[in-house]
């Protein structure tokens, strides 16, 4: 069956909130959870659940995860930070919530609640973009991490798959491009994806039937798409958006990439510069 009862970690942050927008509709009843304390605007869905816990905190994890169908997991520190920080939200704290998930399962005595996770292209974001007429960037490309935030999606994917092994928990891994209202550099045109879509492959990964660990990239149908949105559309997406509309403006005002400068070379972007260039 279709999962009802959806957790959703890092409900307050940016993409949790547009997501607390906009998958309700789909029928989701969603448990919202943030280090975060989260008041619902008027005119927002209810959520069946508020919770204001730390990733650290497995006992609320526990409780969290109690009778839900999926966890979609966004929660974590999203750019780069110390690796202390990093280890502690983005390895520690997904590892926490894997085992409150694993111990779902055990307690309900049937399959555990399916996981869908926020992983990013900066887990392979140190993969030189297509340029010309190269290939599409497939999910299997060799991973190469640009910092230690996505040095951390990498472990995040590598846990998924150790639990899908292991303890036959499924996930589907989303390496997100970026994923916010409007694209806002040039770059974004290739990785951008709306919000709508985000919904879109969020709802398709929660009810995928696929079994074990699935990689996915997350973006709309660019037309200057870098990577390969077919595993993507198997489990059902079918992107609506294409950055293009936004190309004119930003290139008029940016310019097109530039092949010299290491902050266009990568997947990542200005990720792949040390120090990371802000904005990216
Ligand atoms: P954000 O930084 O706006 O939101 C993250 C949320 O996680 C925040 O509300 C924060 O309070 C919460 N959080 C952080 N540490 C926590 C902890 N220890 N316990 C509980 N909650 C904690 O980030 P955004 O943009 O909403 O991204 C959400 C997820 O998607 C992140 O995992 C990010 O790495 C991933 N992602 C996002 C992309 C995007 O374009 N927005 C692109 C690629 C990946
Ligand atoms: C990410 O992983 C970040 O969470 C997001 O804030 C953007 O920086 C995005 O990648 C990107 O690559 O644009």
């Amino acid at each position: 069956p279709a999962p009802r009862t959806v957790l959703l970690t890092g409900a307050a942050g940016g993409l949790g909130t547009l997501m607390r927008g906009l998958l309700p509709s789909y029928g989701y009843d969603l448990r919202l959870l943030d280090l975060q304390p989260i008041e619902q605007p008027a005119g927002e869905p209810a959520a069946a659940a508020v919770i204001t816990a730390d990733l650290a905190d497995r006992d609320a994890l526990r409780e969290a995860v109690h009778g839900v169908d999926a966890v979609l997991h966004l929660a974590g520190i999203s750019l780069e930070s110390t690796f202390d920080k990093i280890l502690a939200a983005n390895i520690q704290g997904t590892y926490n919530l894997y085992e409150a998930v694993r111990e779902e399962g055990v307690r309900t005595g049937g399959p555990a609640p399916r996981v869908v996770f926020a992983s990013s292209n900066h887990a392979v974001g140190f993969t030189p973009r297509p340029q010309g007429d190269d290939p599409l960037i497939p999910v299997d490309t060799p991973r190469r991490p640009d910092t230690y935030y996505g040095l951390s999606k990498c472990f995040g994917e590598d846990l998924a798959q150790l639990y899908a092994d292991l303890h036959g928990i499924d996930t589907v891994s989303v390496r997100i491009g970026s994923c916010f209202p409007e694209p806002a550099n040039v770059r974004m045109l290739s990785v951008w994806m709306s919000p709508a879509d985000g919904a879109r492959l969020f709802h398709a990964a929660l009810g995928a039937g696929s079994s074990g660990h699935t990689v996915v990239y997350g973006s709309s149908a660019n037309t200057r798409l870098w990577w390969d949105l077919g595993p993507a559309r198997a489990l059902g997406y079918a992107p609506q958006d294409d950055s293009e509309v936004f190309a004119a403006r930003l290139v008029a005002e940016q310019g097109e990439l530039d092949p010299d400068n290491p902050a266009h070379a990568n997947l990542g972007g200005a990720f792949c510069t040390d120090p990371p260039i802000w904005p990216y």
